[in-house]
């Protein structure tokens, strides 16, 4: 097997199963060596808490960079997921520029948004400023929500295929180049992605709960990632992460008390299965 290395570049909450909590798990369990560059602390996630702490890293990004690059370490990938503001997206495109190695994939994750709203603390600049870098790199998966801020497309809660080929005209045009939309759902009993590479759009759909789960978002990015640095194509990739993060919702909703997050550390060996 292959041994990438990976940089992974989003927040640390302490209490709540995201982002780096999620990623770094996720991605050593498919296999990588897996490096990450906080953005952020915070006490909690901002969905569902309040009074959460913040501690903003932006000033660190550059030094760390800079030592890296004085080290000689690159990375065959760089994924990027909850960026706390628009100089820190800025500094992850100077990144992106430092510090791959030859052929590094760049993976966008634009974390700002979900069910046609904005993340508590998220404003319309930071939307302008997450497009630069979610249309420069190799894969971006967005939500519908984050899609139609990239694009300025019509926000709908119901739709069908016709929008979501107009939404996903709007990406390419903008100069996406491979998209995996999650949360794409054309009736209450299925759920999916929209897997577009270039010309081709294909769709795998499966199960939907009535109760959405937080944090799988990050889930589903990391185990797409994970997945791709396997050598998985795109669909696949994007296919193993729909089926572990559906397992992941499976086992986390019989327990009311665990709203904020899922339990995805209980079926990781059914990810690692999935990838082998
Ligand atoms: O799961 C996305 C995410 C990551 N990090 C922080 C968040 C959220 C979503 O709310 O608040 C800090």
């Amino acid at each position: 097997m292959d041994y990438k290395r990976i940089l992974t570049v989003q927040d640390i909450s302490c209490f709540g199963q995201c982002s780096l909590t999620v990623a770094l798990p996720i991605l050593s369990a498919a296999g990588h060596e897996t490096c990450i560059l906080p953005s952020a602390v915070l006490s909690t996630h901002t969905t569902g808490f309040s009074g959460y702490t913040v501690r903003d890293l932006t000033e660190d990004l550059p030094a760390i960079a800079a030592h890296w690059q004085r080290e000689g370490i690159r990375f065959n990938a760089i994924y990027t997921g909850y960026l706390g503001s628009g100089e820190q997206i800025r500094e992850v495109q100077e990144i992106f520029r430092s510090c791959g190695a030859e052929g590094c994939i760049t993976v966008v994750d634009p974390a700002m948004a979900d069910n046609g709203k904005l993340y508590p603390a998220f404003d319309a600049a930071f939307v302008e400023q997450m497009k630069p870098l979610a249309f420069r790199a190799d894969v971006i998966l967005p939500n519908i929500t984050e899609a139609c801020l990239l694009t300025d497309y019509p926000y709908r809660e119901r739709y069908d295929e016709a929008y979501i080929n107009g939404l996903l005209d709007r990406l390419q045009a903008a100069g996406a180049k491979t998209v995996v939309l999650t949360g794409v759902s054309y009736n209450e009993q299925s759920t999916g992605v929209l897997v577009m590479e270039g010309e081709t759009r294909r769709y795998y759909a499966h199960k939907r709960f009535a109760r959405g789960c937080h944090g799988t978002g990050d889930v589903y990015a990391s185990a797409f990632v994970g997945g791709l640095l396997r050598g998985k194509g795109v669909y696949e990739a994007a296919r193993i992460a729909a089926d572990y993060t559906l397992r992941c919702i499976e086992v986390t909703v019989p327990d009311p008390t665990h709203w904020y997050g899922v339990k995805f550390e209980a079926v990781l060996p059914e990810y690692i299965d999935a990838l082998n």
